[in-house]
This record gives C-alpha cells, sequence and structure tokens, in this order.
C-alpha cells in the first residue's frame, strides 16, 4: 500500500488547480483520476452552439497534470478519513497525511425516464453538459426546422446554473439566422422559480427573455422523455407535480446532478451528501487534514471554474498553514461568476459573493450585454485556464478587481 503526504482525489478543474499548487512536493503527492482526458468543460456552451470545435475542451490528463506529482489512474471507492484511507477501485488502501477532495458533481441522466435512451437515439436531443452528447447540440440547431425548441433546468443543484439558458439564447439568434425563428416557440422549462439568483443579472435577463420573445415556465421539472413521439412531460412543482406534456422538436436538457455515490455514503459530507467545509476556509468541519475544492463541496456558492481559481490558492495557503501546525485563516468570499451568454458576440458577466451581491472585476457596469465581456469568455478565459489555472497560477480576479477600482472595491466580509 502506498502513501502520500498530500492525496488529492479527482483530477478535473479543482483537483489539478491544486495539484499545481503543490508540483514541489514532487513525488509525496498524488491525484486519484480515472480519465485519460481533462475537459474544459465552461468552453462547451460555445462547441454546443457551433461556435467552437470540442478539440478546444480537451486535454490529456496526463500533459494537464503537473508531472512531478503521481498520478493514480484509478478511482476512489470508499474513504476512511478515522483511518487516513481511501480504497481505490483496484483494491488497493492508499494512505495520506493530508486529503483534498475534488470530485466534481455526478450527472444524473437515469433519473429522468426515457432520456438516455433520447439522447442516444433521438437526433433532436442534446445537452451540453455531457463529452458525448454536447457534439448533437449543433447538428440538432441546424436540423431544427420550427416548432418547439425546449431547454430545461432540472429539481437539483447543478454547475454553471446559466449554462442551461446561454445555450438558449444562442439557439434562438441562430434560428433567426435559418430562417426558422418566425415558425418556432423558444421554451424555458425551469424547476426554479426566478431566471437567475442574483437580482441584478435576473432584471437584466428578463429584458433579455422580454425582447427576444422566449416563454420562460417557472417550476416545471422534467420527469421523462417519450423519444419515439417527441414528447418531453414535466412536474409543475407547485402544482402537486402535474404532469404536463410538451412536444418538441428540438430538446436541450441539463440533467439533474448530485454528489458521487462514493461520497454520499462516506463520512466526509453533511445531510445534503456534499463534502462538508468551513465556508471561509475550505477546511473541512470534523476532519482538520481535509480540504475540498469544487462541485463536490458543501459551499454555497454557485459551482463553478471561476469559483475554484479563486477557491484553489486558499486551500493552498490553508492546508500548508495546517501541515506546520497552524491554523486554517477564513478568507473565501464565495467569490464565483458565470458569464451569461446571450448572443455570438454578447454577454452579461455576472460576478458575485455568498451575498448574491455583485463583485464585478471591471470598473464598467457588467449588467447589460457586452461585447468585451464574451471576448474575455470566448478567448481569454480558456488562456487563462489552460496556461495559467492549470499551472497553479490563477487564483481568481480580485487582485484586478482591485487594481482596476483604484481600492474602492469592497472588501471581502468574512464573519464566521
Ligand atoms: P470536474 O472538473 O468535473 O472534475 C471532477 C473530476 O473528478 C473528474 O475528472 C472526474 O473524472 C473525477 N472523479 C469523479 N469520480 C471520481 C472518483 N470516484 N475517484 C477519482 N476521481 C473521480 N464554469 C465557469 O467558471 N464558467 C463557465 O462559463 C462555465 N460553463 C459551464 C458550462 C457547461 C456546459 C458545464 C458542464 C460546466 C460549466 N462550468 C463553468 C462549470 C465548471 O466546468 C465546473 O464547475 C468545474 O469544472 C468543476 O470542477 P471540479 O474540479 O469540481 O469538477
Ligand atoms: C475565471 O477566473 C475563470 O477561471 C478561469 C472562469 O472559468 C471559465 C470564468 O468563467 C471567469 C468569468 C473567471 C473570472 C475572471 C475574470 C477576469 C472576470
Amino acid at each position: 500500500n502506498s502513501s502520500y503526504k498530500v492525496l488529492i482525489v479527482g483530477g478535473g478543474s479543482g483537483g489539478n488547480a491544486v495539484a499545481a499548487k503543490f508540483a514541489s512536493l514532487g513525488k509525496k503527492c498524488a491525484v486519484v483520476e480515472p480519465s485519460d482526458l481533462h475537459y474544459y468543460q465552461p468552453i462547451w456552451t460555445l462547441v454546443g452552439a457551433g461556435l467552437k470545435g470540442f478539440q478546444a475542451s480537451v486535454e490529456p490528463t496526463r500533459k494537464v497534470l503537473p508531472n512531478s506529482v503521481d498520478w493514480i489512474q484509478d478511482k476512489a471507492v470508499k474513504f476512511d478519513p478515522q483511518n487516513n484511507t481511501v480504497e481505490l477501485g483496484s483494491g488497493e488502501k492508499v494512505e495520506y497525511d493530508y486529503l483534498v477532495v475534488a470530485m466534481g458533481i455526478q450527472l444524473d441522466y437515469d433519473k429522468v425516464d426515457g432520456l438516455m435512451e433520447a439522447l442516444e437515439e433521438d437526433p433532436a436531443v442534446a445537452s451540453n453538459y455531457h463529452p458525448r452528447w454536447v457534439n448533437k447540440t449543433f447538428p440538432a440547431m441546424q436540423n431544427f426546422e420550427g416548432g418547439n425548441a425546449i431547454f430545461t433546468f432540472p429539481n437539483t443543484p447543478i454547475k454553471c446554473a446559466g449554462a442551461p439558458q446561454k445555450i438558449m439564447y444562442l439557439a434562438e439568434e441562430f434560428f433567426r439566422k435559418t430562417g426558422v425563428r418566425d415558425d418556432s416557440k423558444v421554451i424555458f422549462n425551469t424547476s426554479l422559480g426566478v431566471i437567475f439568483g442574483v437580482k441584478k443579472y435576473a432584471d437584466a435577463l428578463q429584458k433579455v427573455i422580454q425582447s427576444r420573445n422566449i416563454q420562460v415556465n417557472y417550476r416545471h421539472n422534467l420527469v421523462s422523455v417519450d423519444h419515439k413521439n417527441r414528447t418531453a412531460t414535466f412536474a409543475k412543482l407547485d402544482e402537486d407535480n402535474e404532469l404536463v406534456p410538451f412536444e418538441y422538436n428540438f430538446l436541450h436538457v441539463t440533467p439533474p446532478m448530485s454528489s458521487p455515490d462514493v461520497l454520499k455514503t462516506s463520512p466526509l459530507v453533511n445531510e445534503t451528501g456534499y463534502v462538508d467545509l468551513n465556508k471561509h476556509t475550505l477546511q473541512h468541519t470534523k476532519f482538520s487534514n481535509v480540504f475540498g475544492i469544487g462541485d463536490c463541496t458543501s459551499l454555497p456558492t454557485s459551482k463553478t471554474a471561476a469559483a475554484i481559481a479563486s477557491q484553489c490558492g486558499i486551500v493552498h495557503k490553508n492546508l500548508s498553514a495546517v501541515m506546520e501546525g497552524k491554523k486554517a485563516t477564513p478568507m473565501y468570499d464565495g467569490y464565483t461568476s458565470c458569464p451569461l451568454i446571450t448572443g455570438s458576440n454578447k454577454c452579461i458577466l455576472a460576478e458575485f459573493d455568498y451575498d448574491l451581491a455583485p463583485l464585478e472585476t471591471l470598473p464598467i457596469n457588467q449588467g447589460v450585454e457586452r461585447r468585451l465581456a464574451y471576448g474575455m469568455k470566448a478567448y481569454l478565459m480558456p488562456e487563462i485556464y489552460w496556461n495559467v489555472m492549470m499551472k497553479g497560477k490563477w487564483n481568481g480576479p480580485a487582485t484586478f478587481r482591485k487594481i482596476l477600482h483604484l481600492g474602492m472595491s469592497k472588501s471581502p466580509k468574512l464573519q464566521a
């Protein structure tokens, strides 16, 4: 059985960003990651809309992980934090002094009746959330000849809460270009009761929705898909789950999501199934040698790569302090960001914190559609991700925000 000073479980956005920070530990640090491929998922919105090629989103895991740290190509199947071990699929138990959990969120496509079959068999059903089915979105948009184009938002926490509607705006614009918009209805069926959780950006999105004649049905949760009859059935969450069928000619699904099954049954999680962290220090609430980052955590902020950028430096600093016998310092203000793309050259760049208060980097109002914000999302972010964040050198835009606001920016609130 092997033993490491720092063991990181999951080598996605969070796990790899942290591994890069600890690369100087060399072989004392390992990453458990089953997949050969590392995905930059934020670009899938643009891949789905035909604006970027899929290859822009993928690199071999070997190339992304720091060379110096060990890559254990397997999955974690059991956590035993009392004994500081993680069991692998192979049956081997790996010991650690310090653990970082970075397993992401699980996609539960199978929880919607008929959905997997529809995704496999119906060319009009697609999903930007999956590396296989994101490649169906643009062909389905091209083949759409009018009728109902339906976009869904599930009744669970998800990653990038804006993505279910970003693809809708891009598709709606595309349908205007291809001349089918007048013969179609663009429908957003969302389990939520609001379009977005932060009022400033919700107000901006409402204007977009009205000006582009999009129909939004709140508290509608997708429960089944019958692709043979091209019907998607939704439960009305505020009306005793009354079922309403919608015929579709194009269907973009955001699946229900949950914490990875392996975590749900582990001692590491709270009652919601996510890794139970102190929201300001990112240290585990019960096991002081355990930290977490990203989508698999209980942190009450929107699950994004942008949030992870702000978290990875804090995990590094606080875990390093704990290694030296010091205490973790409260530092994380919940910063997250969601570039709400509303067209092929337009974006509302939402940035906010735990209080759902806007925390904008640029010294201009980001609550309006801007070409600059689109450029940042489409061209700047991928460069930052691959060349800076994956090298352990991007801690989010806080420093730029302070410079650009000449020190007038609000300082983070970190009361416990
Ligand atoms: P991931 O990057 O998903 O990595 C988790 C890793 O854990 C995976 O590599 C997986 O193989 C591994 N793993 C799983 N189970 C196990 C196991 N049992 N043992 C070991 N390893 C395991 N974010 C933004 O900031 N801006 C955006 O515009 C944006 N848009 C998005 C659009 C879409 C369509 C999607 C899907 C996501 C978007 N995101 C966006 C969200 C962002 O991609 C995620 O929040 C981020 O990648 C989460 O990082 P993570 O490390 O928590 O999880
Ligand atoms: C960000 O830092 C980041 O990580 C690379 C993203 O991931 C895709 C983002 O989408 C955003 C918006 C940020 C925030 C950065 C700036 C400069 C606003």
